[in-house]
């Protein structure tokens, strides 16, 4: 292998997503080594010894070490060739410095907070012009991608275009591919792309990975965006209704999502046990009710108390971390439908999720577990 990439746990990094992403397209083999985000844990101190600032992505490539994801695409394209166009091409690096103000529109009106509502529809119409640019773009193409078929272009643009849909619908009550049926063709046709699904996230994991990254995300208080992040955070899922387009994804539900989810779930159960609020032995009899319905479909009340320690879970699924899009949708809403059944107090929620900071999400106790579960293997077969 030829290829190492070092990004981040959980999957939440768009600079890392862009490198994965190529390398997954391209079938180039590569080892991942998984680096934690400062908002979420401890730095390794084997990476610092790396890579002194810990910014993530890197990539070790036939035993050279590359910072800064840019660098990192140039230089596997210089080794392996280009994805369909090369990164400089005329066309290409036209479409990558349109993608950086396309972000910056983002950046302006998700971030800033707007000192009255004229400022903050002049952020919306910026983002709007751009976002129409890139349609423009989409439009002159021959195919369903920016220059025809799936090239480098389109690949700077998949991280932040997915993280547009998802934090503008809960901050802004936003629709984009709604707003846009350009993007709606060209995600489309992104998730005809099984590279693509394997690092696509969701609304809800986005929407609440993004504050501590960000630096913070401006609601826009309105209905719309009252009543999307509503079904984001709580379901039912898809969050619109049946005669309307899914805007998270236009991948209908693979069979056996709820067994992918069972799987995933029950592989963690020791630590998800242990790290939930309720504590280990409380938390095991409504696991068992929200895994029963989720297997089954049959609802089966929990005991009683324990509906908010059972959205306490619902709220941590994070995807494509744990699970696909619509294996995790299964699970939040089975833990999300024992929860209404608790017969004490259906509607009890846990404290919201953090902002500043996702330390509540450190994947240290997951890999404890992990290498206790390897050591044991090793010990039982020697
Ligand atoms: N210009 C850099 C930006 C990379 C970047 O901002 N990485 C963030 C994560 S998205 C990071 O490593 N931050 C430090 C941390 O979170 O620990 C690149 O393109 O690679």
């Amino acid at each position: 292998m030829r290829v190492t990439l070092y990004r981040d746990h959980h999957a939440w990094c768009p600079y890392c997503q862009k490198i994965w992403l190529w390398l997954e397209e391209k079938r180039i083999p590569y080892r991942v080594r998984k680096v934690s985000m400062t908002c979420y844990g401890e730095k390794e101190p084997w990476y610092r010894q790396r890579v002194a600032s810990g910014m993530l992505p890197a990539a070790e490539i036939d035993g050279e070490l590359i910072t800064e994801s840019d660098r990192i695409l140039e230089v596997l394209e210089a080794r392996f060739g280009p994805l369909d166009v090369p990164l400089s091409a005329p066309a290409v690096r036209a479409l990558r410095v349109q993608e950086r103000d396309l972000f910056r529109a983002w950046c302006l009106w998700l971030c800033q907070p707007a000192r009255n509502p004229a400022q903050e529809l002049g952020f919306e119409e910026a983002f709007r012009r751009e976002a129409e640019r890139f349609e423009a773009a989409l439009e002159r193409s021959p195919g369903p991608f920016l220059l025809g078929e799936f090239s480098a272009a389109d690949l700077v643009f998949v991280p932040f275009l997915e993280r547009m849909g998802a934090s503008l619908a809960y901050y802004k009550g936003h629709l984009l591919r709604q707003r846009h049926p350009g993007i709606a063709r060209w995600f489309a046709a992104l998730e005809q792309r099984p590279a693509y699904l394997g690092t696509q996230s969701d609304f809800h994991t986005h929407a609440h990975d993004l504050p501590p990254q960000m630096g913070g995300c401006q609601t826009r208080i309105c209905d719309a965006q009252r009543q999307l992040a509503a079904r984001i955070d709580e379901g039912p899922w898809p969050i619109l209704g049946d005669e309307q387009d899914d805007p998270e994804t236009s991948q209908p539900e693979p069979p056996n999502s709820h067994l992918l989810a069972l799987a995933r779930t029950l592989r963690h159960r020791q630590v998800l046990l242990r790290r939930n609020p309720l504590g280990p032995d409380s938390f095991d009899a409504p696991l068992r009710s929200a895994l029963t319905d989720l297997a089954s479909g049959i609802p089966c009340p929990p005991p009683p108390g324990s509906a908010a320690a059972l959205r306490y879970l619902r709220d941590r699924i994070s995807v494509p971390r744990d699970m696909p899009l619509h294996a995790a949708r299964q699970l939040r809403r089975a833990l999300e439908r024992t929860a209404g059944l608790d017969p004490s107090d259906p509607g009890a929620r846990p404290a919201p999720l953090p902002v500043r900071d996702r330390r509540d999400q450190d994947p240290q106790p997951f890999l404890e577990a992990a290498a206790g579960a390897a050591a044991a293997a090793e010990s039982h077969h020697g």
